[in-house]
């Protein structure tokens, strides 16, 4: 062998290490299925794909938080290079159900060495199928509670290919009733998009990481499927019963990072999605007693630079200004004709705005977007 040959050999086998060995020298850490130094949604992702494959078992096994010794290597490996015996982690020669139950569960969110990317992939509107969250109420009074649907792609824009999703949350915390405030379900057998076999896992933190979720599902029968797209659950949100300050604010529910995973173990791009609920103290911008009437209400132009319209089907009996964050803003309205007013604009600075108000019997909200 030349010189320059065994120094490839050498610089190909210092790449295959790095990724095989990232945390430490053949060692594992049990619930850290992709060895990047933390336990995480894209483990379990991990963890469906080598879900049935059998190898050595470790000596002396164990689940906790702690360097386990390799065993023997098995003998399949992930595309990356890294072997399947990383998903076993109560280390019994075989990865299933108990590997999530006692390793990523018991030791989710923990950490070792130096953290390597999960390897998350935000799409683009328009060129990657969307996530969708779906409020049931986008209006709504302290103490209520709201369903908010999580759905992968649609009708214009399928899945290509799925065999599992891992999903970085955020949300307003403080904004949620203390107990049982933030659920997840998945969709039951049957209403699921994702078909049997499957694994799935939700996690949040009150206590040491509020305002923080993770959700993962996968497939666990080397099969992918699709094309497709529908419902994978629901997260039960419930609204504090009294929230001091604001008369409106705004609860939001954020797809932070999304790692979808199809045919061949390969990272598809998927579109975070955001959910915004505006919580009014006043029960009045909620509709008459008989019900949400929703007025008739145009805004025009929009979006709006110096000065708008709100021309509504009724007089305008309370109308608030908010930007994205649900604070009120000031804002100077005059009558322009009938039920038709004419807002200045001038002042407030460019973004995103919601119109909550009463005309009649009804109640609206409208976005509208300074230039
Ligand atoms: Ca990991
Ligand atoms: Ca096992």
């Amino acid at each position: 062998m030349g010189k320059k040959t065994s120094f490839l050999v050498w610089v190909a086998s210092l790449a295959f290490s790095i990724v095989c060995s990232p945390a430490g020298a053949q060692e594992l850490w049990p619930g850290d299925v992709n060895n990047n130094g933390i336990v995480s949604a894209v483990d379990l992702l991990y963890l469906g794909q080598a879900y049935g494959s059998m190898g050595a078992p470790r000596a002396n096994p164990a689940t906790d938080w702690e360097a386990q010794a390799l065993p023997a290597p098995w003998s399949q490996s992930f595309p990356n290079g890294l072997n399947y015996a990383y998903a076993d982690c109560n280390g019994d020669g075989l990865v299933d159900d108990a590997d999530l139950d006692s390793g990523i569960e018991d030791n989710f969110g923990r950490t070792h060495g130096a953290l390597i990317p999960d390897g998350y992939s935000n799409g683009r509107p328009g060129n990657a199928p969307q996530i969708h969250l779906s409020p049931s109420a986008t209006l709504v009074q302290p103490g209520a509670e709201i369903d908010i649907s999580l759905s992968l792609g649609d009708e214009g824009f399928p899945v290509a290919s799925f065999y599992g999703i891992a999903l970085l949350f955020s949300y307003d915390s403080e904004l949620l009733g203390d107990d049982d405030g933030f659920e997840f379900e998945f969709a039951a057998e049957g209403e699921s998009w994702v078909t049997s076999p499957k694994l799935e896992y939700f996690f949040h933190d009150d206590d040491d990481n509020p305002g923080k979720a993770q959700i993962a599902v996968t497939r666990t029968n080397q099969q992918p499927q699709g094309p497709g797209f529908g419902e994978m659950g629901k997260f039960s949100i419930v609204i504090e019963d009294i929230i001091v300050g604001l008369e409106i604010d705004t609860f939001q529910l954020k797809v932070d990072s999304v790692l979808l995973i199809g045919e061949g173990f390969t990272t598809y791009a998927a579109v975070p999605d955001t959910a915004t609920i505006i919580i009014a103290r006043d029960s009045a911008l909620l509709g008459s007693s008989s019900g949400n009437s929703q007025a008739d209400v145009k805004v025009y132009p929009n979006p709006a630079s110096g000065a708008f319209h709100i021309q509504c089907d009724a007089e305008l009996t309370e109308l608030l200004l908010a930007d994205a964050l649900g604070r009120a803003v000031p804002l100077d309205i005059q009558r322009a004709h009938g039920p038709t007013y004419k807002a200045n604009a001038c002042g407030l600075l460019p973004g995103l705005y919601w119109l909550i108000g009463r005309a009649g019997d009804g109640w609206f909200r409208k976005k509208i977007v300074i230039l």
